[in-house]
């Protein structure tokens, strides 16, 4: 990678946490900045500015390049790695993983663990949505549940960008009251993935505190 990336991140996000995973795990040289969801600071104009849809994660290239959506800048850092497949047919599997990761997975288990258990105070806002959120992710998990029952990793290509992917959100299902010891082959690669070297848990990882990584 030739140009430094600056990767806008926020605390205890299973989206931030995927291209920060494959950032340290790879051991790549970038800048990690937080923005606090809870205080409005991915809303503020000047971040606006930066990326106008106000997510995170968010990565800008030293040349002033932005590069939105987590399954995308994590592609991006994994690219050239031992995390990236070679064959054409393997690196299309991964796509198909990491979308439906984002439909099936993070769609439903990331707002019923954000009104849940980041900000109850808002459940009964949200509670026509949250049965429904979680018969969805039940459903997504059972279909990942069932490929991973023939499988250890994502692809055949073994541990890669994709397990970091769907690994994302599918580890904090439990936080947003999904039953992961329904889901045998889930709770497998979940333990595998934190088998893999320089695999460091969220907490570790996404710290709150603005930070150079060194190559
Ligand atoms: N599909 C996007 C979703 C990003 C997303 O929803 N990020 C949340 C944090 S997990 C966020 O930035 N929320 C704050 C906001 O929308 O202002 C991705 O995978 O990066």
């Amino acid at each position: 990678m030739t140009q430094i990336p600056t990767l806008y991140v926020t605390q205890g996000s299973g989206n931030s946490f995927k291209p920060m995973q494959v950032a340290a795990q790879l051991g790549l040289q970038c800048n990690v900045h937080y923005l606090n969801v809870l205080a409005g600071e991915s809303r503020t104009p000047e971040f606006l500015s930066i990326n106008p849809l106000g997510q995170l994660p968010y990565m800008v290239l030293d040349g002033g390049v932005g590069l939105g959506e987590s399954n995308a800048i994590a592609w991006y850092l994994a690219e050239g790695s031992d995390l990236m497949p070679s064959t054409a047919l393997t690196r299309a599997q991964c796509v198909r993983w990491m979308n439906y990761e984002q439909t099936m997975l993070e769609a439903n288990i990331s707002p019923v663990r954000f009104f849940t258990y980041i900000v109850p105070e808002l459940e009964k806002d949200h509670e026509a949505m949250i049965p429904i959120w979680r018969e969805r992710g039940n459903q997504g998990l059972a279909v990942l549940n069932n490929h991973l029952e023939k499988n250890d990793f994502i692809t055949d290509h073994g541990y890669s960008v994709a397990d970091i992917a769907v690994y994302g959100y599918t580890h904090l299902a439990n936080e947003g009251g999904f039953d992961l010891s329904q889901f045998k082959h889930v709770s497998g690669w979940i333990a595998r993935i934190q088998e893999q070297p320089g695999y460091l848990p969220i907490d570790q990882l996404l710290t709150g505190q603005n930070q150079s990584l060194a190559a």
